[in-house]
């Protein structure tokens, strides 16, 4: 059975998740009407992935005897002024969903709740190499330039990492 508070955070993760997802799918949707649709694709995956992190996150607190609950989610922005600028975001709102993670490990380990401890080490490692992809996209962006933003848009999903990396729900 779940403590409370270990519940109640990792409820504040289930809406964390999901906002990233709609933070996502708003990104990826600018970019798609601003022609660029391997950037809008890319950052599509990543909202679908986030989804999956928030179902982990429901389907663990219910299976653990908590109860989840379905947060109403902060509208998140719809206009960005580049593609820079939406890497750089993505790289910021992951930074800030790590120290999340982190806090709730924190937590697990004061409590001593190592089922909780274990459950989380996924998004650990998941966050690791998160924040290294968007890294690698940040990278390539400076290296081809801004101004050639048709190959950059025509080779960034090569840069995404394989699906089966990507965390099924288990
Ligand atoms: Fe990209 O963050 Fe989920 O966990």
């Amino acid at each position: 059975m779940l403590m409370k508070k270990i519940e109640d955070i990792c409820n504040r993760q289930v809406e964390r998740e999901g906002y990233s997802s709609n933070l996502y799918l708003s990104m990826a949707s600018w970019a798609e009407n601003n022609g660029l649709s391997g950037v809008a694709g890319w950052i599509y995956s990543q909202s679908d992935e986030e989804r999956i992190h928030m179902l982990k996150f429901i389907k663990y607190i219910n299976e653990r005897g908590g109860k989840a609950v379905m947060p109403a989610l902060k509208k998140p922005a719809a206009d960005f002024k580049s593609v820079e600028d939406v890497f750089k975001e993505v790289l910021k709102h992951e930074e800030f969903i790590t120290a999340s993670i982190n806090e709730i490990v924190a937590l697990t380990l004061e409590e001593k709740d190592f089922n909780t401890h274990n459950f989380l080490q996924w998004f650990v490692m998941e966050q690791v190499e998160e924040e290294t992809s968007v890294r690698i996209v940040l990278d390539k962006l400076r290296l081809v330039g801004k101004n050639n933003m048709y190959e950059f848009d025509r080779d960034i999903l090569s840069l995404r990492k394989p699906a089966s990396t990507a965390g099924a729900i288990t």
